[in-house]
């Protein structure tokens, strides 16, 4: 006891009888919201719960706090752009242990629990597998008790919403915190001074950073709850507020109109998600969003660490930063601003910090999406980062010239600072020279990365590189979404799964139990209804729940070949119309995914496929054999609809460029067979689950490369096969776009002569295996069996397999010891 309130200090610690729970919502919707039983919205209802639910977590987030102080533990603090939590509530009360209860407290008091979660904001603070990764790993180090914190941007519009107006996508603003964010704190007293543009200034010998502009960072905590509360991690968001400056010199020129211009000019930095996550860089706003929540970070976690510790010295001992993808790489010149500017260390001291404190890690391979920055703009916001980048490379390039001086190409090569062309600064490079440790998300990538991209710098770093295969949370993406198959696992080999996936092997006794095969097959038939329910409302396509549930869901890339997908349907209903009283196997194929609002040929495949759904649901021939469906505004909450509802899941990438995929893990766990390529995770799920439980096909990483590199001729492809030529036909000659013959013309065109991602070479192999799909699912019991097989061998793709790497391998990081 050191503070002199303490003796008076006391509280009431929330307790999880029905009584207690019951009385903290009734006292939540009056004290908190303002409202009463007669007057109270579903909204105020949502509100009330949420808050009873937070009060629960809160003793163990301070006593988190308070043991990683106290036990003195190294931290990581995981640095990423994008979150992709989903929605909290939910997942809170299982990882308290209280959902039940919770839902009888709100029977008791006459609210509809399951209509009240639906109406959770969804935080679409990401774009994609990269962003929910980033909360399946948040989610695994609270559960393993790992001292962390995740930082990020609070932007106030996240990922679009997508609507589908007639056949086309159509952006809208997701203002998700509009109606207030219940689970965040906002913490004013950690606020920091961010500083863009100005100029160095070197007229007195030093260097000097000036007459830069300032916003603030304001930092939001939301508490991140580990499973039956083993710890409580942190996700801290910043927010931008514009500086005192900005709102003084508003009130000293009176212009009071234009100086809130300025304010909101200043504050816009924080303001909305990039919703494109292949090629939109470039653009001075990102760049200025990068940095501004890498700084904030940085003096955050220096100042708790000096508050703490003496001397920086320790600083690799203590402080472990992750880099997610090269979007928090700024954080590497940061640093090295704040230790040699600030706290006054020198160069090498502060670059042999550097490499002992940062680790990152590469998510994709694709040459559109690796981040390069325009040396000028780069120079203009952030010239003393410039400078830092410009000396960083000069002693690489020098030390490098003596490791290896016969080799002066290399030198080019491996340069931070690309000359080709206009001079871009190289991003990735930067990363893999700070780090101590680069990893890969898939056996195959983590391969490619060292074979690729990076050939050169694994050569000269040959130790820095390694591998680390994603995974997936097994309590959001099982217990929570998928209840039913829950509980039938648990009544078969308990419960310890959800902290311990690798228990799932048990399942392989019960693949072949009559009773567990069919019980199996009701759940699967139940999560079907509830999509075919909720498909039906939002769309008015009416599935059969009895057909073969066949899902693509996932941004829309060319490299994801949603068009090949497309290709296998429309070959599909011609070979229907040809034959209409043969024995087909009806099935619905289920689509969705966000396009990136500039990616022309993203938005035309999302068009393309509600052509063909539209033509191909109101062909009265087709009579319930096959229907196509474009389920709008994929988002988590969706998925965790779609995903237990699926019997095969598609992942059909070209080899070589899909980095790992977590939906392929997702569905697999939830009991779909799988159809895919050999790439990415889908490899090392083969492996465990074995290849004859799996619908493998397609060329390889090396096939791939052979194709191309022998004048890959798409065009002799649709020569050759009569389907593939009928299904490109159709589409070119308007059979789906009668109003507009020739929309689809450029996309077939680029099929015909370029076809990039190899969809023609692999369309012949795709339509056999599609066949063996269906004589499979007319065996329900063999099918079932090997879906079983599917969830038993999962084991090794929870996160929480994932995050124990990082810590033993890059993090060095303990738990803590309750
Ligand atoms: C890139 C960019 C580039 C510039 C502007 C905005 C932006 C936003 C996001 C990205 C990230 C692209 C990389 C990515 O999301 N990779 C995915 O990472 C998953 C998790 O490791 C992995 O499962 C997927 O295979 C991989 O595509």
């Amino acid at each position: 006891m050191n503070h002199p309130a303490e003796k008076s200090f006391e509280f009431d610690h929330p307790t999880n009888t029905a009584l207690a729970l019951r009385r903290s919502i009734a006292n939540r919707l009056v004290y908190m919201v303002g409202k009463d039983v007669q007057s109270a919205t579903q909204r105020d209802w949502l509100f009330a719960i949420l808050h009873a639910a937070r009060d629960r977590i809160m003793d163990r987030w301070r006593e988190t706090r308070q043991i990683t102080h106290a036990q003195d533990l190294k931290r990581v603090y995981y640095l990423s752009m994008e979150f992709l939590p989903g929605r909290i509530l939910s997942n809170a009360l299982m990882a308290i242990g209280i959902l039940d209860e919770t839902r009888a407290a709100c029977a008791q008091l006459g609210a509809d629990f399951d209509k009240l979660t639906d109406m959770e904001a969804d935080p679409g603070l990401g774009n994609g597998g990269l962003g929910r990764l980033a909360a399946c790993f948040l989610d695994s180090l609270a559960t393993l008790g790992l001292p962390s914190m995740g930082y990020g941007i609070r932007f106030d519009y996240g990922m679009f919403a997508q609507r589908i107006v007639q056949g086309q996508q159509v952006e809208e603003p997701d203002g998700w915190l509009e109606a207030g964010n219940p689970w965040e704190i906002m913490r004013p007293e950690f606020s920091y001074k961010v500083c863009f543009g100005g100029r160095l200034d070197t007229s007195n010998g030093g260097l000097q950073w000036i007459e830069a502009e300032e916003v603030i960072a304001v930092a939001y905590d939301s508490a991140v709850p580990g499973h039956e509360l083993a710890s409580v991690a942190t996700l801290r968001l910043w927010s931008a507020r514009a500086s005192r400056a900005i709102n003084l010199d508003a009130f000293n020129r009176g212009d009071y109109i234009r100086a809130m211009e300025a304010k909101n000019a200043s504050e816009n930095v924080s303001r909305v998600l990039y919703p494109d996550d292949s090629t939109e860089h470039g653009r001075e706003l990102r760049l200025r969003q990068e940095y501004f929540f890498v700084s904030a970070s940085l003096q955050d976690l220096l100042r708790r660490f000096l508050r703490d510790h003496g001397s920086l010295e320790q600083l690799p001992e203590m402080v472990a930063i992750h880099i997610n993808d090269t979007h928090p790489a700024l954080a590497i010149p940061e640093l090295m601003r704040l230790l040699i500017d600030v706290h006054r260390l020198g160069w090498d001291k502060a670059w042999s910090l550097c490499t002992r404190i940062f680790s990152y890690t590469n998510h994709t391979l694709l040459q559109e999406a690796l981040e390069t920055w325009p040396v000028d703009l780069f120079g203009r916001v952030l010239p003393r980062h410039l400078r830092i980048v410009f000396d960083l490379n000069a002693h690489f390039l020098a030390e490098l010239h003596t490791r290896f001086p016969h080799d002066h190409d290399l030198l080019r090569r491996v340069s931070l600072i690309d000359e080709n062309g206009s001079r871009r600064i190289r991003m990735a490079y930067l990363c893999v020279l700070a780090s101590h440790r680069v990893n890969g998300v898939s056996a195959l990538h983590s391969e490619l990365m060292t074979t690729t991209i990076f050939a050169d710098l694994a050569r000269v770093f040959p130790d820095r590189f390694c591998n680390k295969t994603n995974g997936i949370t097994p309590r959001r993406w099982l217990a929570q979404a998928n209840p039913s198959l829950a509980e039938l696992i648990d009544s078969r080999i308990g419960n310890g799964w959800r902290r311990n996936l690798v228990e799932l092997e048990a399942l392989r006794a019960w693949a072949a139990d009559p009773e567990f095969n069919n019980a199996f097959q009701l759940v699967k038939a139940q999560n079907k209804q509830r999509l075919a329910d909720r498909i039906a409302r939002e769309t008015g396509i009416v599935l059969d729940p009895d057909s073969l549930f066949d899902v693509q869901v996932k941004r829309v890339h060319e490299y994801k070949r949603q068009l090949l997908n497309l290709l296998h349907v429309v070959t599909r209903y011609h070979r229907i119309l040809a034959n209409p009283s043969a024995n087909w196997m009806p099935r619905s194929v289920i689509f969705a995914g966000k396009a990136a609002s500039a990616y022309y040929m993203a938005k035309k495949i999302i068009r393309l496929i509600n052509d063909v759904a539209q033509v191909i649901n109101s062909d009265p021939r087709v009579d319930g054999k096959l229907k196509v469906v474009f389920v709008p505004n994929y988002r988590v909450s969706l998925a965790e609809v779609i995903i237990p509802a699926a019997d095969l899941s598609e992942q059909i990438s070209t080899a070589g460029t899909e980095a790992s995929g977590t939906g392929n893990m997702k569905f697999a766990l939830n009991g779909a067979l799988t159809i895919g390529t050999w790439d990415g995770a889908n490899i090392e799920i083969a492996e465990q689950v074995g290849p004859d439980n799996m619908f493998i096909f397609g060329l390889r990483t090396q096939e791939v490369a052979a194709t191309r590199a022998a004048g890959y001729r798409p065009r002799q492809h649709y020569e050759e096969s009569y389907d593939l030529r009928l299904a490109i036909d159709r589409i070119a000659d308007g059979s789906f776009s009668p109003t507009e013959p020739q929309r689809y013309h450029d996309l077939v065109a680029a099929l015909l002569d370029s076809d990039h991602y190899l969809l023609l070479a692999d369309y012949g192999d795709y339509l056999a295996t599609q066949d063996r799909v269906d004589a499979l699912y007319r065996r329900p019991f063999e099918w079932t069996r090997q879906a079983i097989l599917n969830v038993a061998g999962m084991g090794i793709f929870s996160s929480d397999r994932t995050i124990r790497e990082y810590a033993e391998d890059i993090w060095q990081l303990r738990p803590i010891n309750r």
